[in-house]
């Protein structure tokens, strides 16, 4: 029923069109939007606003904002607005592929950030003033504090710090969500920062609610739209064999003793192959098992159906169409056993180091030295962002990296001599899987991890040319310690670029 969710008096006299609040966002002004993958994002104002820019265009009077969110949204938000040539500056993830295109075209800038540090960096007036937030909630309480969405992401902050507040009250969003969020409002900025008293997984340590001030609430719009992740597609068989490998590895691990039989608390990465991995432990010996990850996938919701998983903290859900409708269906059976927090306590370095998380994440690719690239298409073209990977990699338990050894239908090698752009450096990176096998890369020097990574990760079209290569580098590289044919390593790269293939 329209208006049942706004239960604060005064704001009720706030509602209005989509068209109406979009036109209180002044041109060139700075928008922070709640959206975490396609959770939780605004759906009628951003495309109210890109409608408005295209007729502002079209009248000679173009407009563009400086666009943040918490991460990647849907098509109502980043590809509408990118498509009108609205976006002049976005942070800090975006996978949308027209804003996508706009990027790599150098018509927009694009500040990819480690998912953690944006609501630091906000609050420490490095990104600039915030004028507008435009937010997603369930619902307005009665005392003015807010019930979160499907996802948190940056709204906390974007609320305290903009300077008027526009509301999305959307109806669609399952009622049974309240009480399912932790909203943390005890950092500060150094020198008066304390630790953060989160020892377990599913510890509360906030508030269900977001703290808004009434008096900054310009707009209310109320929406009745579903959240638009994308489906996954069915594991195929080189994901599968990843997952394979990664079990065997917990496995050995256990049996070794370096992992208890419970695990620890994992991470898991955005993608098909995450979600595979996944799939892989509802079918795999391990039990009693949490999560301490930034979105929640289909394959983390079927492990905890499965019993295995009991509990799991994030930041957002990224469920295909499907699962959402299932966890909508049943969101009161799941409500206690999932947490959504603000991002920057879900990919805290702190809490990750403390937790000891198992991290698994995509890539685009690795070098022979276990440098990873998980952001830029031969060097240049951007993919999607580091997200939360960076978070994650350096402060895990064990840090896992993952693709398939070729793209594109085998013309590009995801193992490579060097890859030209590092998003993380080699220290970062313990363990690497493709299909073809794993290595553990721990405690060994640059020379001995080429050698394990050729022979476990590399395809077998593509090994005797990285086999040559390093017996090459070996002989004459400038220094020994992480053999390397400058020149050369870059020229595999060029290969593609040039004639569309790396065997070439
Ligand atoms: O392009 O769709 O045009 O064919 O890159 O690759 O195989 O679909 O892989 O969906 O698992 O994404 C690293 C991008 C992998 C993801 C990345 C091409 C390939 C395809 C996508 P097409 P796939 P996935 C926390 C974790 C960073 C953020 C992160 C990612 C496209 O995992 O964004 O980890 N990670 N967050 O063809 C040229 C190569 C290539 C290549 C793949 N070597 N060279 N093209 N492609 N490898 C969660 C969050 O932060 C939200």
């Amino acid at each position: 029923m329209a208006g049942a969710r706004i239960e604060l008096e005064s704001l009720k006299s706030k509602v209005m069109s989509a068209e109406d609040a979009a036109a209180l966002i002044a041109p060139g002004s700075t928008v922070g939007m709640s959206g975490f993958t396609g959770s939780g994002y605004p759906k009628s104002v951003p495309l109210a606003l890109a409608n408005r820019i295209e007729a502002e265009h079209a009248a000679g009077n173009p407009f563009r904002l400086r666009v943040w969110t918490g991460a990647s949204t849907g098509p109502e938000l980043d590809g509408a607005l990118a498509k009108a040539d609205g976006i002049e500056f976005r942070l800090p993830y975006n996978s949308d592929p027209i804003a996508r295109e706009k990027i790599n075209r150098g018509e927009m800038d694009y500040f990819d950030m480690h998912l953690s540090q944006v609501a630091p960096m906000a609050w420490q007036g490095f990104l600039g003033p915030l004028d507008t937030a435009v937010i997603e909630v369930s619902g307005i309480r009665p005392d003015g504090s807010l019930v979160p969405s499907s996802s948190v992401g940056n709204n906390k902050t974007w609320i305290d710090r903009a300077e008027k507040v526009i509301l999305e009250v959307n109806r669609w969003q399952n009622p049974a969500l309240e009480g399912m969020h932790d909203i943390y409002y005890g950092t500060a900025l150094p020198p008066n920062r304390v630790p953060i008293p989160l020892v377990k997984p599913n510890d509360r340590i906030g508030e269900a609610y977001f703290r808004c001030d009434p008096s900054k609430v310009v707009a209310v719009v109320e929406t009745d739209a579903p959240d638009r992740n994308l489906p996954f597609d069915a594991p195929g068989e080189d994901h599968r064999a990843i997952a394979g490998h990664i079990m065997e590895f917990f496995r050995h691990e256990v049996a070794r003793g370096r992992l208890p039989a419970t695990l620890l608390p994992l991470q898991s990465g955005v993608g098909n192959i995450a979600n595979a991995v996944m799939f892989g432990l509802v079918d795999g010996p391990f039990d009693s098992m949490t999560a301490y990850t930034e979105v929640l996938q289909d394959g983390m919701l079927e492990l905890m159906k499965s019993g295995k998983l009991l509990s799991a903290s994030a930041t957002a859900f990224s469920l295909s169409p499907e699962a959402a409708r299932e966890l909508n269906a049943d969101m009161a059976a799941y409500r206690d056993r999932l947490v959504l927090r603000p991002q920057e306590i879900s990919n805290h370095p702190e809490l990750i180091r403390r937790l000891g998380c198992i991290a698994m994440n995509g890539m685009i690719e690795a070098d022979i030295h276990g440098a990873v690239n998980s952001t830029h298409l031969m060097g240049s073209r951007i993919q999607n962002g580091i997200g939360g990977s960076g978070d994650f990699a350096r402060n895990a338990y064990v840090s896992i990296f993952m693709a398939p050894s070729t793209a594109k239908g085998g013309k590009i090698s995801t193992i490579v001599p060097k890859t030209p752009h590092v998003d993380h450096i080699n220290q970062d990176v313990q363990i690497l899987v493709t299909e073809q096998g794993l290595a553990d890369l721990r405690g060994l020097s640059p020379r001995q991890r080429a050698e394990v990574i050729i022979e476990n990760c590399s395809h077998p079209d593509y090994r005797p040319a990285l086999k040559d290569y390093l017996t090459r580098a070996r002989r004459d590289s400038y220094g020994q310690q992480s053999p390397t044919l400058l020149m050369e390593a870059f020229a595999w790269h060029q290969r593609f670029v040039e004639k569309g293939d790396m065997r070439a």
